[in-house]
């Protein structure tokens, strides 16, 4: 039988200006208590706690908000969810929040409560590091079943860019209970998100659509759905199957009756085992299958004396430069190996997963011998991760594999055990086995595992290399596993060593390898698994071949040395953004280097986020970059400007709603080296405070930024409160604005550039003057 959630709380409460709803449950219990027993009436098995933003980040009565809300809906007499929504902040390194914090903040929230509760609702979650950080905090802190219900736009995507079989990967790796979708969207374009998470989930599933998507009608967000059309759509729904329904913003006890009415007669439908081995990032998944993915090595310090020197120096950038050019070569998942004797592993381990993770989108394979290291690496990586790894001693797999069950992942296994590597295929094939079997004990599927054969050197043993083989073949082809392999030791005190490692690739290729260990930047090995996939009838019209064939990069490739601002703006390096801008300006105009470099890149990845081929993060740390470049220039600037105030007043704001403010920041430091004295609101400045501080300040002469369309509003509202209510002129700028339309809000005057901006003040001032 479905089970049927409660429907919307925010919009049944009809909250007037400045109430708070979790506080309700204090103040107004009977209020909250209404719209939970009107639900249990309507038939819902399950009652949501008043509760979604109640958490120690928010409110510091957060406790006392849950414990009452949580006698309220068990008054209801049914099953209750502890209902708990997202932060409302963003975490690092996107925003200021700490994951561990995030974690200790969800604790709080599960500790204050879970006694009174059948199960964790953890609900319209966009973002994956968050969803990880509250499953992890519920898995710590009580044995309820844990349900993750998210959110995501009409192009499938979590706000922070993952698609649903990402989040997916996420979500089971981390033994959630029940996955699914709320709020967002209607019925009907949940529709094809169900589906989707039909073809990858092996979860049982739950959905809770808004009634319909949002509309602004007079002011108010009101929700178009009926409750019959809403049933109606419902039962497509339940026909896909899941276990799960209910409804979200803008439903009401008449939609839940109608829903439980329409899909009575359908019976729960957990989807069927998937046996997909796949890894993830924050916003991107890999899978295993039959065409090989390649799993750059370079982040290892065995043998590459620059990187363990970077490691002792503690210059995480020259890990973030060996993953960029890795992934540009065509890497799919990244080794990050930072074991150095000298060094503090576990936290090296976790500043450089941190790091990789803010820049790079591929998935990572964490890779230690030191548990204390591999466990702090797998609790703060924003995804699936791989695993590496885990061999047939007792020992390691008593460490391991618990880990591996409770962050989740893919975890590689390794042919040794405490006796060392057996020479034959069948002894190291006896490990794998035992390997599985001893996984599964811990719950841990044989699709979560991938069997690494070792590769031992062929010139000290005529039979390793086939040995090795024999035992992809098996793994692959008989035990149903996926394997990988470290393929360079193979040719180690042989000449032309590329050689022997690419023909080895490809026969390991052909056996079936799932992943390869390689180095990316090795053009005969990449050249050789381009052509082998197009041999292989893995390659569609021979497409990565050819594509791959005119761009291959030579092996000597200095590893992002020559990065430029541009490039190190785009793919979001702070560091290296600081220091392109610091080398420029020895010989370029500061004015050129905006212009010229920081500009057009930030273009490129507005283009991008609008083509859904960037997403907010990265939008977020090519901002970061962007500024880190920016402080230089500006630094030069004052250093240069013959600031002499002369007492010309302008005050300058971001409009309210708008934290967009790089654009803004450059006019304010161009003014003030023109001698201007600038007064800076900030971002998402209200027009009640523009005008305020403008007649406080006796100021003449206003400046405002816009940078979207929806932020356009309210600079045409400022500029009207600022003509009816002071003397003041107002010049406008930001992306948005065009002369014509910047004429159309009444604003006095428009620049497109800071350059600009700074005449418009001059020819201003001199006719006040
Ligand atoms: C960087 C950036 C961000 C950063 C902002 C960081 C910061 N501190 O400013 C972050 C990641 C936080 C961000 C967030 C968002 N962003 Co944004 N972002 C951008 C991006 C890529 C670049 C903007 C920029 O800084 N350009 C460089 C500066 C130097 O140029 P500029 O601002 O135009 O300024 C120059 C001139 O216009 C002029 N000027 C500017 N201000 C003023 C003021 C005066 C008085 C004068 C005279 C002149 C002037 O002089 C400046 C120097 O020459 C743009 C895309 C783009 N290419 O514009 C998207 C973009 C503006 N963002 C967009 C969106 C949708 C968002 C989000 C809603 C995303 C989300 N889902 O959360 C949020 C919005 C949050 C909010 N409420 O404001 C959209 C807006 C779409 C629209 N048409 O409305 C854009 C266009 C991307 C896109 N193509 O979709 N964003």
């Amino acid at each position: 039988m479905i089970k049927y959630f409660d429907g919307g709380m925010g919009t049944m409460l009809n909250l007037k200006a400045g109430e708070v709803p979790e506080q309700l449950n204090i103040t107004e219990p009977e209020r909250v208590f209404a719209i939970h027993k009107a639900y249990a009436e309507a038939g819902a098995d399950i009652i949501s706690t008043n509760t979604f933003g109640a958490n120690p980040l928010k409110y510091d009565n957060y406790e006392e908000m849950i414990k009452a809300g949580v006698a309220l809906a068990k008054k209801a007499g049914k099953k209750v969810a502890l209902d708990i929504g997202p932060t409302g902040k963003l975490l690092n390194p996107m925003g200021d929040l700490a994951f561990e914090d995030c974690l200790e903040a969800y604790s709080k929230v599960i500790k204050a409560g879970k006694d009174g509760a059948d199960l964790v609702l953890i609900e319209t979650m966009g973002d994956t590091y968050e969803i990880k950080a509250a499953v992890l905090a519920a898995k710590e802190n009580c044995d309820l079943p844990v349900f993750v219900s998210m959110i995501f736009d009409e192009n499938a995507r979590l706000l922070t860019g993952a698609d649903v079989k990402t989040a997916c990967a996420l979500c089971e790796g981390l033994g959630v209970d029940v996955i699914g979708f709320n709020c967002g969207l209607g019925p009907k374009q949940m529709l094809p998100l169900v589906k989707k998470l039909r073809e990858c989930s092996s979860t049982p599933i739950t959905v809770c659509p808004n009634a319909g998507l949002p509309e602004a009608i007079n002011g108010k967000t009101v929700y178009n759905v009926d409750a019959d059309e809403f049933a109606s759509y419902m039962r497509e729904i339940a026909e896909l199957g899941v276990s799960y329904l209910g409804g979200c913003c803008g439903t009401t006890p008449a939609h839940i009756r109608a829903l439980i009415d329409n899909t009575r007669d359908i019976e729960a439908n957990i989807p069927e085992k998937k046996n997909k081995t796949v890894v993830s990032s924050y916003s991107q998944s890999v899978e295993f299958s039959d065409k090989s993915v390649i799993i750059g090595e370079r982040i290892n310090p065995t043998g590459k004396r620059l990187l363990k020197q970077a490691l002792i120096d503690g210059d995480i950038d020259y890990i973030i430069r060996e993953g960029i050019s890795q992934k540009e070569c065509g890497a799919h998942i990244l080794d990050v190996n930072v074991g150095l004797p000298e060094i503090d592993e576990p936290k090296m381990l976790k500043d450089a997963v941190c790091a990789l993770q803010a820049v790079l989108s591929l998935p990572l394979q964490i890779d230690s011998s030191d548990y204390e290291a591999m466990e702090q690496a797998l609790r703060i990586y924003n995804g699936k991760p791989m695993i590496n790894s885990v061999n047939a001693k007792a020992e390691s797999m008593a460490k391991v594999f618990p880990l591996a069950k409770k962050y989740g992942g893919v975890v590689v296994c390794l042919c040794l055990d405490e006796s060392g590597i057996p020479e034959t295929a069948e002894g190291r094939i006896a490990l794998a086995e035992k390997m599985i079997n001893e996984a599964e004990k811990y719950g841990i599927d044989k699709k979560n595992l991938v069997i690494d054969a070792l590769t031992m050197t062929v010139s000290t043993n005529s039979q390793n290399a086939v040995e090795t083989l024999k035992v992809v073949d098996y793994c692959k082809n008989t035990l149903g596993v996926h394997t990988v392999l470290g393929v360079s030791n193979i040719s180690f005190g042989l000449p032309n060593r590329e050689l022997v490692n690419s023909t080895f690739f490809v026969q390991a290729l052909q056996k079936g390898l799932s992943g390869g260990i390689i180095n990316p930047k090795s053009a005969s090995m990449m050249n050789a698994y381009y052509s082998y996939n197009a041999l292989a009838g893995l390659d569609e019209s021979c497409k990565e071949y050819i594509a791959s064939a005119i761009e291959i990069k030579s092996e000597a490739a200095p590893t992002g040395s020559n990065i430029t601002l541009f490039d190190a703006i785009v793919k979001g390096m702070k560091e290296e953004s600081a220091k392109c801008a610091k080398e420029l300006l020895k010989n370029y105009a500061s004015l050129e280097i905006i212009n010229e470099h920081i500009i057009p890149a930030l273009d490129k990845v507005g283009d991008g986020f609008e083509k859904n081929t960037v997403f907010l993060p990265q939008l977020l740390m090519s901002a970061d970059s962007a500024k880190a470049a920016f402080d230089e220039i500006k630094a030069q600037m004052i250093k240069n400007g013959n600031a002499q105030s002369k007492g010309e007043k302008i005050i300058i704001a971001t409009v309210e709603g708008d934290i967009h403010d790089i654009g803004k920041n450059i006019v304010k430091v161009l003014l003030q080296n023109y001698g201007f004295d600038v007064i800076d609101l900030g971002k998402d400045v209200k027009c009640e405070k523009v005008v305020e501080e403008t007649i406080k300040n006796g100021v003449k002469f206003v400046g405002l930024s816009a940078l979207m369309t929806t932020t356009v509003v309210n600079m045409e509202k400022t500029i009207k409160l600022l003509h009816e209510q002071t003397e003041a002129k107002v010049f406008v700028g930001g992306a948005v604005l065009t002369r014509d339309y910047a004429r159309q809000i009444n604003a006095d005057y428009y620049a497109k550039d800071a350059m600009e901006s700074v005449r418009i003040a001059q020819e201003f001032f001199s006719k006040e003057g």
